[in-house]
């Protein structure tokens, strides 16, 4: 096993299972500007998982959700050859919230229906994943790692059942 120094991140998929859709975002600037993808972002100092959902989809999106409404799905890691710390992306479901869907400074959010998603207005690793999951075909808890050359890729990739003893 590498060790590496880690970034820890959240990644939030609103949801209405019963109706195949998920709210996704448009990132409007910094990091992932242009691309569409879940709600989240890094931990805060002192931050738990759950409080750090929490607090990224409301500034993202406008939703107010509880902590034990979370349901956390995986954990996908993220290697560049080019960064020397690893992202660890948390994956949780929402399926309650309060509030209506707005648009912020940092997002752009959208319902989309699962078989409608733009992959290719995402992250690379998505193809490999996201409609998998979110018709419930990928076991879950999971854990994914994706290893990344340069700007292209990911170079190799594996996603697997996370066994918790
Ligand atoms: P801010 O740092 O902007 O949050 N994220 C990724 N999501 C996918 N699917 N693939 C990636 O890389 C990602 N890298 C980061 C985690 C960034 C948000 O974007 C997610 C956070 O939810 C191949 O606050």
């Amino acid at each position: 096993m590498e060790s590496r120094e880690k970034t820890v991140l959240t990644l939030i998929y609103p949801r209405r299972p019963s109706a195949n859709l998920v709210l996704l975002g448009l990132k409007k600037r910094g990091f992932g500007e242009g691309k569409l993808n879940g709600f989240g972002g890094k931990l805060e100092p002192n931050e738990s998982l759950e409080e750090s959902a929490v607090r990224e989809l409301r500034e993202e999106c406008g939703l107010s959700s509880k902590c034990a409404d979370l349901t956390w799905r995986g954990r996908l890691t993220y290697l560049y050859d080019t960064k020397p710390k690893a992202m660890e992306v948390n994956v949780f479901d929402l399926e309650t919230w309060q509030g209506e869907v707005q648009e912020t400074e940092e997002m752009k959010p959208a319902w989309f229906c699962h078989r409608d998603i733009p992959l290719r207005s995402m992250w690379a690793d998505d193809e490999h994943w996201l409609l998998q999951y979110l018709d419930g075909h990928l076991a879950t808890p999971f854990v994914g790692r994706f290893r990344f050359k340069g700007h292209e890729g990911p170079d190799s990739w594996d996603i697997r059942e996370h066994y918790v003893a």
